[in-house]
């Protein structure tokens, strides 16, 4: 049933990887000798005569690069389920968050968990066990290499399932993301498989349960990227002083962090239930009227009985908890909701009441008018448009201020953290920014939902991040991570643009076929916001934008070309944006720019690293912004990054990537107060909003 959540074979990625890493090299070694007397022999039996060696090594390499350039457009699995699990009279909800035990398996044997049976009993019967938070990375916990462990790990814990849960009821194992790769068991019965970071995915345990009794889950996941992963990554095996060793490096620039990422639910169900809700939004051109448009799947056995037609009963309530619509569906099981004097959708401050929210609540009902299942969750009423120049929210044109992010912290990594959560959103309200794009992969669910109620605007990112290396493989997992990210995000009013790559090697030529198809499938999957991709590439060797709906780019003025020199940025962000528009003729965003910046380095004149440098970069790409504004297609300017984060480690990087505004324990640098300056000043001039009292500080009368 949830198709791209396979059933085992239980092969993880490294030890895929380390079978390879093995092999290779004696192909590698046979490599021409073989592929000499196979491609003898076929000449033999095709032409009947033997082949020249030049047309022998021509011909193979024709075959190799037209089979990398033929990529076939494969259905993806398509995701079904996955609800948010929300409480409600029907449906009850129990964490697994806590302590879990954790052990990490020898990296040159990364199979042995599986081949030992350690899921069928408790793990600190088979290896002793730490403990290890969840939902947190495993990698900065413990004060040993763990941070740097390639492949798998092991997790389990105890849990009590109630002996009321038995009755009549369906039960779920609901993960927000693990990552890489996760193998589940519960009571040592295999669940549940699943590849892709930073996306939920969830399996039915009724009838694995002990109802009234302890019951185990234990967890196996792998942090093993390679080439036909989500984002790419490569494992070698290589020399140390005490022999091999299994080394993971990838091209990305942010700490590859793992484990479970996000909290584990359990969560009940009716045996007939409401498996998914999809809801889109309609405003009529006064902005007075709304329509909210649904469509939900039902299932369980009821759905299929003949004689039982099930229905829903939808009704719409305000913030104040007022009825303002509801629809009962006579065996459709969706309908339209009409809202007179509609409160729309506006991002935070283009409108005095930003992040509009009703409550949309479905009620199935059986024909006798049994309640069956309740579900709610929140709408926003908004309209999206766009043509060659514009991107408009409600018929308003929007200009993008704002930041890429990580989910990244001390300690608990990319650890689901409501504390930082919460933090992050007081600091993006306090700048006055009014979007961020997820890069370079999918947000928590729970900051999906305080973007909708807060007004911030999403560019949703899926986890594509310096692809290349294009192949049939990729192309699959590629969409798949959109397909995955699209049906978890569909009905989220921040979302305004979906975002198919960060810096993918758009030059090669491979990339044009590739991203017709990834672009493609995105929008028949949602026509209803527009496509991009953060560009890095120089125009004239993208083979991308064509099949993109708004053009993104990622520069680094003064820092990684012309580093240090504040004379060079203006005119080449006004020329490159201009070059962009020109080429493709689409609205144009520059996505990235900055400077790292370490917190507390003073110099003047202004110097690499230094606060003053980082708040000179600025300055001067606003003079480039503010001119290519009044060229009515640039659309919007996103600082890198808005917060310090981790990285591999590397001679460039000072404990991580230090572009952020704000430091990793999210303090303001000094360009934060002018960047604040910035971004409310654009509010009022564009959307007219308001100055709070504190941006300007008092000196003289
Ligand atoms: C980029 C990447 C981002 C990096 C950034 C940098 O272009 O998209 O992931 O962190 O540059 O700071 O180098």
């Amino acid at each position: 049933m949830f198709n791209h959540v396979q059933f085992f074979p239980v092969i993880p990625l490294t030890s895929r990887m380390s079978l390879y890493n093995r092999v290779f090299p004696l192909i590698k070694k046979w490599k021409f000798p073989i592929g000499k007397i196979i491609t003898y022999i076929i000449g033999v039996l095709y032409s009947h005569r033997p082949l020249s060696f030049f047309s022998l090594v021509t011909g193979l390499y024709v075959l190799h690069f037209s089979i990398a350039l033929i990529l076939v457009n494969k259905e993806v699995p398509q995701t079904r389920g996955m609800l948010y699990p929300r409480e409600s009279e029907t449906r009850e909800v129990r964490s697994l968050d806590g302590i879990w035990n954790f052990v990490r398996s020898d990296q040159a044997n990364p199979t042995q968990g599986v081949r030992d049976e350690w899921y069928a009993k408790e793990l600190s019967q088979s290896k002793p066990t730490i403990p290890m938070p969840v939902p947190a990375s495993y990698n900065d916990i413990t004060t040993d290499n763990l941070r740097d462990h390639v492949g798998t790990v092991w997790y389990d814990r105890k849990f009590f399932v109630p002996r009321s849960w038995a009755k009549d009821q369906r039960v779920w194992l609901r993960f927000g993301s693990v990552h890489y790769e996760a193998y589940v068991w519960v009571n040592g019965q295999k669940v549940v498989k699943h590849e892709m970071g930073h996306l939920p995915f969830e399996a039915e345990v009724t009838d694995l349960l002990n109802y009234g009794a302890e019951n185990r889950i234990t967890v196996m996941c792998d942090n093993a990227l390679i080439q036909t992963t989500v984002p790419q990554g490569r494992i070698t095996e290589v020399p140390n002083d005490g022999g091999m060793t299994i080394v993971q490096s990838y091209t990305f620039d942010f700490f590859n962090y793992a484990g479970i990422h996000r909290s584990v639910h359990l969560y009940t169900t009716p045996r007939t239930f409401i498996e998914e809700v999809e809801v889109t939004t309609n405003l009529s051109k006064d902005a007075s009227v709304g329509d909210v448009i649904f469509s939900v799947s039902v299932n369980g056995s009821a759905a299929n009985e003949a004689d039982n037609v099930l229905h829903i009963q939808a009704n719409l309530y305000d913030k104040e908890g007022v009825l303002v619509a509801n629809v009962t569906s006579d065996g459709k099981l969706g309908g339209k909701l009409q809202v007179n004097q509609v409160k729309p959708w506006w991002p935070y401050l283009m409108h005095p009441e930003p992040g509009y929210l009703y409550e949309l609540e479905i009620k199935l009902l059986a024909t006798n008018e049994e309640l069956l299942d309740v579900y709610r969750l929140k709408v926003g009423i908004r309209n999206l448009s766009w043509d060659k120049k514009q991107f408009l929210i409600n018929g308003n044109p929007v200009y993008f201020r704002g930041f890429g992010r990580h989910e990244d912290a001390d300690i608990r990594g990319k650890g689901l953290d409501n504390a930082l959560m919460v933090r992050d959103f007081n600091l993006l309200k306090w700048i006055g920014a009014n979007a961020y794009r997820t890069s370079h992969y999918p947000y928590s669910e729970e900051s999906m939902q305080f973007a909708d109620e807060h007004g911030i605007m999403i560019i949703d990112e899926c986890p594509s991040v310096d692809t290349e290396n294009y192949s049939q493989e990729l192309l699959g997992k590629h969409k798949s991570s959109l397909e995955q990210l699209i049906h978890r995000d569909r009905n989220h009013p921040s979302v305004v643009m979906w975002s198919i790559a960060n810096e993918p090697r758009t030059g090669s030529m491979s990339a044009d076929s590739y991203f017709e198809l990834v672009a493609n499938y995105t929008r028949s999957l949602d026509s209803s916001r527009p496509i991009t991709a953060a560009i890095a590439v120089p125009h004239t060797q993208d083979k991308a934008g064509r099949s993109l709906d708004i053009i993104s780019f990622n520069r680094y003025n003064a820092w990684y070309s012309n580093t240090g020199r504040l004379d060079m940025v203006t005119q080449n962000v006004i020329e490159e944006a201009t070059a962009w528009n020109k080429h493709y003729n689409k609205p144009i965003i520059m996505s990235e720019y900055g400077a790292d910046t370490l917190e507390g380095l003073h110099m003047l004149p202004a110097y690499v690293w230094s606060e003053e440098f980082q708040t000179e970069v600025f300055s001067r790409h606003f003079k480039a912004f503010d001119e290519l504004r009044r060229k009515g297609w640039f659309i919007g300017e996103f600082v890198w990054n808005f917060a310090d984060f981790k990285t591999a480690q590397s001679y460039t990087r000072v404990g991580g990537n230090k572009k952020g505004v704000f430091t990793r324990a999210r303090q303001p640098k000094a360009a934060a107060h002018l960047l604040r300056k910035r971004y409310f000043a654009l509010g009022r001039d564009l959307d007219q909003c308001s100055f709070p009292e504190d941006l300007f500080t008092y000196i003289a009368t």
